[in-house]
């Protein structure tokens, strides 16, 4: 790796180096929604972009850093926000997370099930440690933008998140998000 410094660009951004590029449409987020109607509804209208994310993984040999930058569209499927499916570490390794763009939500959570939730804006930055499962959530009407960087060599898990959820719901309510318990959960 070498060094290397990015101004943000005129619009708050950065133009990280990226080595993967990764996009999630509708159909990549089968059995993430609780509406599963209004999912295969709006399936049947359009595969969508929910979110893409960059990335570059360290691959020396010493103990570096990967990160990457992730977007999310605005918009929902029924009334929950579009988001990220989220994922576990399932080696240790902590993560921070830099908001550039949008207005998001981080929704974490413990294999007990303990769960939090925490406001994303630009310039603010959340710390994940090991052993909370993490996912982000675009409740803006602009896309959501955001920089992740971790400890290279991390599994990540994503089947617990992909059977049970996360233990809160991230619904559009009548004036703003509101959160609601997720009636599939499961701890475990
Ligand atoms: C990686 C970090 C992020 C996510 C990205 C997409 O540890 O948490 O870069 O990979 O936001 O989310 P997901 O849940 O699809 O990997
Ligand atoms: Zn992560």
């Amino acid at each position: 790796m070498l060094p290397f410094g990015l101004p943000l660009t005129a619009e708050g951004l950065l133009q990280l180096p990226a080595t993967k590029t990764i996009s999630r449409r509708l159909s990549d987020m089968r059995g993430y929604y609780a509406d599963a109607e209004a999912y295969a509804a709006r399936l049947a209208a359009e595969d969508s972009l929910i979110y893409t994310f960059w990335e570059t993984e360290y691959t020396g040999d010493t103990r570096g850093l990967s990160f990457g930058i992730t977007e999310i569209v605005p918009g929902t499927v029924g009334r929950e926000f579009h988001m990220t499916k989220g994922h576990f570490h399932a080696s240790d390794g902590d993560e921070i997370y830099l908001t550039l763009k949008g207005r998001g939500k981080l929704l974490l959570q413990t294999r007990q099930g303990e769960a939090r939730t925490y406001d994303m804006t630009p310039g603010g930055i959340c710390y994940i440690p090991t052993g909370w499962g993490h996912r982000t959530v675009n409740v803006g009407a602009e896309p959501f933008i955001f920089v992740s960087i971790w400890p290279p060599h991390i599994v990540h898990d994503y089947e617990s998140v992909q059977k049970y959820g996360f233990p809160q719901l991230m619904l559009q309510g009548d004036s703003g998000p509101v959160e609601a318990p997720n009636p599939r959960y499961q701890a475990g």
